[in-house]
This record gives C-alpha cells, structure tokens and sequence, in this order.
C-alpha cells in the first residue's frame, strides 16, 4: 500500500478503496477556524450533541482579527464559550494561523484531520490524511459522525535530489502547479515520495501540501520518516511520531517525476495560482508591495530566511514590505535570536500572525499595484483591489524584490542562508485553552450570543418539477471568493441575511436583489457556470447565502470537490451540462423547467432541462451517491441528520 491506503483502509468505516467509489472514514481530529467555525459550531448545537466526540476537536481563531467594529469580538466570545463547553481546544487570538498551529502543535502522522478550511492538507507536511470541508461535515465529525469521500486515485511524486540555494519549496508547488494546474484534479491525491523527501524539511513539506489545495485534490501527503521524528521531537512530541512509508512495491495512478536539482524559483501571476512563470520570465518587473506570510509560508524556516536576507540591508524606499508571523512560537524564536529586530531595521511592517492580508482582511495594494506575497491565492481582487496584480512567489523572491524593488532571481542574492531546524523550540501553550476538559466540556458554560450571532437557515426538499430563473450565467473557474467574498465583508459569516446581500457582489451586485424578486414571484433560482465552478475556499457560505436566497441547482460545465458537498450539504443540486455546448445557449433571465426532478434524482439524476424562453431543451446530469441522492431530497444534511440518519 502507499501512504494514503494505509491510512485510509486503518479508518474506513464503509466502502472500498476503488478509486471513485464512496467510502466513510473514521476522524480522529477537526480543526475550525473563527470565519467558517461560528457556522459550523451553530449547527453542532442543533444537533444536540453533549460533547465532542473525537479524540481532539481544535477552534481557531485567525482569520477575523481585525475588529472593525464589534462583530469579530463577538464572534470570538462565542467560539470561546462553545469550546468550553463542548469539550474543545480553543486557540485565542493572536496565538496564529490554525494550520501552522495545528502542525506544530497537535497534528500526528497516520491520523485523519478534517477541518472547514481549505489548506487543512497542511498536516499532510506531518503524515496526516488532513482533509478541509465544510463546516457543517466538520460538525458531523465532532459528533462523531463519519467522512464521506471518493477514494482517491493517488498520484505519486516522486522526488529526487536537492534544491539549489534560493529555491524552495514554494516553487517546488508551483512546479507541481504547472504540470497539473488549478482544475481538472478532483479526486486525487498528491503523494510525495522518493529520495528527495529526506532534503526537506517539516516545514517545507507543509508549504507544498498547503499549496497543493491549489490543484484542486482531496489532499497532499508526505510520508513520516526520520524529518518527522525530529521535527516532533523539536516540539516535545517525540511520542506522537510513527513510521509511514509507502510499500516497496506500492501502486500508484501515475508517477510524476521531479528532480529538485533542477528547479528554479517560479511564481504564479495573476490571477490564478495555476498561472505560473519562472521568476526568469518576469525579472525586472516593478513590485510596489511584498507581503511574506499566510498558512504557506510563515514557519519558522520561511521567516528566518527572510531576516537573514534583510540583515543589515534596507528594504527598497518604493516598496512597502509586510511579515505576519504563523504563530506565537515563530515570533517568541525569532525575537530570541534578534531577528524581529533585524526585520524592524530593514523597514519592515510587522503585522499580526493571522491570516490577516492573505484574506483581504488588510493590506490592500493600491490600484494597478504590483503585489508579490507568499500566500497561496491571487484570485482577482481577494486582495482588496480589483486593479492589483498580485504573483505568488517563495520567501526568497520575496525577499529578493523587498531589497531590489523589482521582481529579482534570489538565486542571484548573496550570503543565501541553509535554515536548520532547532532542535528544541521553546513551548508555550498557554493561549490554548481548555485543554484540561477537553473532550469533555463544561456543562454549565453560557453560551455568549451577541447580536451578530445569527440561526443557521435550513434547506427546503427537492420539489417535484422546479420552476426556475438562470439568476446569473458566470464563465470558467469562478471562486468561492467570486460567490462570497470575504475581506470587508467576512464580518457577516455570523449572519446569513445580512452576508447573503453579498453574493456574487464582483459578478453581479444585483444578485440578491434580482433573486429574492424571483423567489417571490414563485421561482426557483439557477446559476449558470463554466468549468471548475466553487475553485478555492471550503466556505460553505458560497452554497449556505444562494440557498438562502432561493438557488436550488447549479449547472456548469465542471464543479470542484468541497463546494460541490457543501451544494449538496446545503439541498442545492450540483449539475454537469451533458454537452457543454448547452452553455452557450442560455442566457441571464431565461426560464428553466426542471422536469420530474425529484424522481429523476432519486433514479439516475439526468434531467431535462426546458428552456420556455429560447423553446429549447437540454440534458443536466448530476452524478451522486445514493447517500447524497437522500440528503437532497430531504432538503440538506441538517434535514437528513434530524430525519434519525448519521
Ligand atoms: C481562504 O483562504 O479562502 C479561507 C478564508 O481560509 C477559506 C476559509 C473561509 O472562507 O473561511 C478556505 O480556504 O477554506
Ligand atoms: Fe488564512 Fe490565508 Fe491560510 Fe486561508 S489561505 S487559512 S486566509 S492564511
């Protein structure tokens, strides 16, 4: 067996690891975060569970920081009030980001993780099958409910020799990027192996699974080997590491050959990461704004290399330079070794270790700007300004235009540091609470509720024949963040009504508007997309805020993984065009009459779809497992859950 089987097949619950086919798997952790966690911890309290059931339940909080009025502090006092109480580990703010936290401090090889956050996969760094998903499958699993997947086909890179000084492993995903880009990858697994593996270290291996979100995969795996061992052992957990390799004589779908000799730095441009350049190609280019941080890059080794590269220097006088630190732990060992100092001195902008600019919380470039950031997504205007140009490039290059102001090949820097690992960070758990109660909680705990905190709407069954209106046809790759955005408007996760205003607010900002007019005049709600619809985010709000507005089907040309559940989890059926070119023949407004649908998704979910305005028809499919068929006739997951089904 690889990596990926030996984990799965020691959690599987039901099914069989053929690839495709729907398997349920055991999960022993979750992680939330505080923008997808209020959501899903209001629908943990309406199942009405007593406690957590895992064996660790973790709550983060990182994303809303920012506190702009009153909204994120309450949603945080919630987080805080529901942890106690149900048995869970709560991370206050300013203690970091939940993925670099999670690795450094709880994630252990060979268990499974799901968190409602996308970049979960980062503990793939450690050996984990670390899975992100909506928040309301998150909260099936802190009830001890299981995962629904496809079993994976896994994809075996293998790694052989060494990166050159000023490459790392941003470019390694970049790469990884190039050759499978940002769609087309649903179902797979991306394990690494081969001898190239041992030159990495932990937190490398993280950026790369991190990132490999970015394809589209259900998730990234490293094995854990000696690396492991020490980078445990350096966060006083030697007990919690294993061994797990892959079998000699392991099979896998494909093999992907990549020698890391020969890799040079790279950066995806906008505005998409699978859009990607070498830093050759793009040298000399005018850089206004360098930002270094986010769940990718932000360890301990990735800033340390940045200081190193800054000592003693000035940061460019028409470049603005931003560090946001991964966490506590990475802040407390750079002061201690008078690197903070050495960043202060060159110019740069500390900023807080949270998600912080990588959401368009803050930082915003200014228009046309040209923006090089370590994160892992360039989607347009997710930073702030629809104008940015924002590359996605490695500590390295980062640091390298920080100094030059143009985008600069850092293998051309002198002095380029080797981070070694320390082999002891100092520990400091203090901002984790609860720990002593945790999986048990605390009964008699109030609940604090401010008046952000909304109720979660609920899905409607699947009608006989839906009459509906195309509310908006979009084109290809449209993300989450094109469906929700987040940034000034992440305050609102807490409360459905007033985030729903929002959606699709960069398409469309007539959306809201135009679909409740139709749902009152007794239609149903239709969007029309291209390939590689709901890319990015695992918010489940991008299917939570259109439910609540009355959109009852998407079609497109392809749907990716998390948003695809999370339609399904919301009772809005996810749709494939039979013959794309069906695409082109409708328009914004156009009626469509969905006939027989709930009979016809109950049996092989093939639709024909009656164009009343054009006088045409077509065929919509939409491939589901017989669970998922029930889950949307009853109207949703927390519909199906309180019918008596897990
Ligand atoms: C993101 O990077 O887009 C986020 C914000 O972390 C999301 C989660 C969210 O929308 O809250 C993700 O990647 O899942
Ligand atoms: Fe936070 Fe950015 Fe990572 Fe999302 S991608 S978890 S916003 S740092």
């Amino acid at each position: 067996m690889n990596v990926t089987e030996k984990i799965l097949s020691a959690h599987l619950v039901s099914g069989e690891l053929t690839p495709g086919s729907e398997i349920a798997i055991k999960i022993d952790q979750t992680l939330t975060q505080d923008a997808t966690g209020t959501m899903a911890y209001l629908q943990f309290e309406s199942m009405g569970i007593d406690r957590v059931k895992t064996e660790l339940s973790v709550s983060y909080v990182d994303h809303n920081t920012v506190q702009v009025g009153f909204e994120n502090a309450d949603d945080h006092a919630y987080l805080q009030s529901i942890a106690k109480r149900y048995g869970i580990v709560y991370s206050r703010a300013g203690n970091g980001i939940c993925h670099q936290l999670h690795l450094e401090r709880f994630g252990k090889p060979g268990k499974t993780l799901i968190g409602s956050d996308s970049h979960t996969p980062t503990g793939g760094g450690i050996g984990m099958v670390a899975i992100g998903a909506g928040g309301l499958d998150v909260a099936v699993a802190m009830g001890g409910g299981a995962f629904y997947l496809a079993a994976p086909r896994v994809v075996n890179v293998r790694l052989t020799g060494k990166l050159r000084a000023g490459v790392s492993a941003k470019d390694v995903i970049l790469k990884v990027l190039e050759r499978y880009g940002s769609s087309g990858n649903v179902g797979k697994v991306m394990e690494y192996s081969g001898p190239g593996v041992a030159t990495l270290d932990v937190p490398s291996r993280a950026t790369i699974t991190n990132m490999g979100t970015e394809l589209g995969v259900t998730t990234s795996v490293f094995p854990s080997d000696e690396v492991t061992k020490r980078f445990l052992e350096s966060q006083g957990r030697g007990e919690d590491w294993v061994e797990l390799v892959a079998d000699e004589d392991a099979k896998y779908e494909e093999v992907y050959e990549l020698d890391l000799s020969t890799l040079e730095p790279m950066a995806a441009c906008p505005h998409n990461p699978g859009n990607v350049a070498s830093i050759a190609s793009l040298a000399g280019k005018k850089v206004n704004q360098v930002l270094i941080g986010s769940c990718t890059n932000s360890s301990y080794r990735d800033l340390k290399t940045v200081a190193l590269l800054l000592k003693g220097k000035k940061i460019h006088p028409e470049v603005s330079v931003g560090v946001a630190p991964g966490s506590r732990q990475v802040v407390m060992a750079l002061a201690a070794e008078g690197l903070l100092g050495e960043l202060v001195a060159s110019g740069v902008r500390i900023l807080e270790n949270a998600c912080g600019f990588c959401i368009g919380n803050h930082q915003s470039p200014g228009t046309n700007a040209v923006s090089l950031r370590t994160s892992n997504r360039n989607f347009e205007g997710r930073s702030g300004t629809k104008s940015a140009q924002v590359y996605l490039v490695s500590p390295e290059t980062a640091a390298a235009a920080a100094l030059t102001g143009y985008i600069t090949d850092p293998c051309s820097l002198d002095d380029i540091p080797e981070v070694v690992m320390p082999e002891k960070f100092e520990i400091d758990d203090s901002m984790f609470l609860y720990r002593d109660t945790a999986g048990q909680g605390v009964q008699d705990t109030e609940i604090q509720r401010g008046p952000n905190i909304g109720t979660v709407p609920v899905g409607t069954p699947l009608e006989a024949e839906l009459k509906a209106k195309a509310a908006i046809k979009v084109e290809d790759k449209i993300t989450t963040d094109h469906i929700m955005p987040a940034g000034a408007r992440l305050k609102f996760r807490s409360n459905i009504p007033v985030y729903a205003k929002y959606v699709f607010e960069p398409c469309d900002p007539q959306f809201h508007d135009k679909t409740l007019a139709n749902k009152a005049a007794g239609f149903g709600n239709v969007i029309i997309a291209g390939d590689s619809y709901g890319q990015g985010s695992s918010r489940e709000h991008a299917a939570l805020c259109p439910m609540y507005l009355g959109v009852r089907a998407i079609i497109a040309k392809s749907i990716e993984r998390i948003h695809n559940a999370n339609l399904i989890n919301f009772g809005i059926v996810p749709f494939v065009f039979d013959d794309p070119a069906a695409y082109d023949g409708i328009d914004t407004e156009d009626e469509l009459v969905f006939e027989k649908l709930s009979e016809s998704i109950a049996a092989d979910g093939v639709v024909t779809v009656r164009n009343v305005t054009k006088g045409t028809s077509f065929v919509a499919k939409a491939s589901l497992t017989d669970r998922q068929k029930a889950i949307l006739a009853a109207g949703g997951l927390m519909r199906f859950i309180a019918g008596g089904n897990a």
